[in-house]
């Protein structure tokens, strides 16, 4: 398993965390995703890295891509 804080700047009230949890988590291989307003981080823990990739174009795909 596999764990990993991004950077996420566009993340700016609930609505953004819970779209972000909401859509990450449709991701075969996510085992849990945390989306935090106040440092602007989302966490996620994967089954393998190759899963990494999915999760940061999804995030792009979305309108919150890491930095
Ligand atoms: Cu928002």
């Amino acid at each position: 398993m596999t764990t990993k804080t991004y950077q996420v700047p566009n993340i700016s009230c609930g609505h953004c965390t819970a779209t972000i949890e909401r859509e990450l988590k449709a991701i075969g291989g996510l085992q849990s995703v945390k989306a935090e307003i106040e440092s602007k981080e989302v966490t996620v823990e994967v089954a393998g890295e190759e899963i990494l990739a999915e999760v940061e174009s999804l995030l792009e795909e979305i309108g919150y891509p890491a930095v």
